[in-house]
């Protein structure tokens, strides 16, 4: 199996071909000015869906999302047969819509027992006809739900999945994003929203990367166009936030 740091090597230079990783300076949700903002959504190529889908699948098909077989411990390799602790893929509209979906597919590579994860997402505004609802895909009450993201800045996105995903009655037993961009949520709050969240959901929430990943290939030199300045500029930002 690969491991999450060779997803991690494979994936940061596809995100920089596609420009869905760039460098400049960018006003957040928050209202922060970021020197790099992540644009998942420029990632709809089947290559690069697959990369996405790869990395995500490889984070959920280990512990702690999933066990070996017949053990309740995580962190053992057993046979290298691995059952979900989860039932189903939730991705909160619009972004986590495709993921959710590409991910439940590569799923199914990671062996038998996650042929019967489905996939569920929320609608923005509620239909009251046909078959209605809020939600599009796996019914969610009663199930164990793991919301699938593209970024966590302050984890308002985050918190709005989790209660929607209550109001259905569903678990939410973790979260798997593919950015922290590892901020405090506030001035009094010196925790990463990561953190938070992991600390008030008492449930792992897990990042393929992290913004120290980011700083560390810039370092290395790893990314084409990026140098000094810019990192000055990564280290300045992630000394504030
Ligand atoms: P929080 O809700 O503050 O955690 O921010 C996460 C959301 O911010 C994402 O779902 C995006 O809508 C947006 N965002 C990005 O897409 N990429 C970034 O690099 C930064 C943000 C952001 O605005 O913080």
């Amino acid at each position: 199996m690969a491991t999450e740091d060779s997803y991690k090597k494979t994936l940061l230079p596809l995100l920089i071909q596609a420009s869905a990783l760039s460098f400049g300076s960018y006003t957040l949700k928050s209202g922060r000015t970021s020197p790099y903002f992540l644009t998942s959504s420029l990632l709809h190529t089947s290559g690069l869906l697959g990369a996405l889908a790869r990395a995500y699948a490889s984070v959920l098909a280990s512990p702690p999302f999933s066990l070996p077989l017949g053990t309740e411990e995580a962190g053992s390799e057993a046979d290298g047969s691995f059952s979900p602790h989860f039932d189903v893929l939730f991705g909160p509209a619009y972004k986590g819509i495709p993921l959710s979906a590409i991910v439940v597919r590569e799923l199914e590579f990671s062996g038998k027992h996650f042929a019967n994860i489905s996939y569920s997402f929320n609608r923005k505004e509620a239909k009251d006809h046909g078959e209605g609802g809020v939600i599009v895909g796996a019914p969610l009450k009663g199930k164990r739900v793991v919301i699938i993201d593209d970024v966590i800045t302050a984890g308002t996105a985050l918190r709005e999945a989790v209660s929607i995903i209550k109001a259905q009655g569903g678990i939410v037993v973790g979260v798997v994003v593919l950015l922290t961009r590892q901020e405090r949520v506030s001035d009094t709050e010196p925790r990463s929203a990561m953190k938070v969240a992991e600390d008030e959901l008492g449930v792992p929430v897990r990042a393929v990367l992290k913004f120290e990943d980011l700083v560390e290939a810039i370092e290395a030199g790893q990314i084409a166009g990026v140098g000094p300045q810019q990192l000055e500029q990564m280290k300045a930002y992630g000394e504030k936030y």
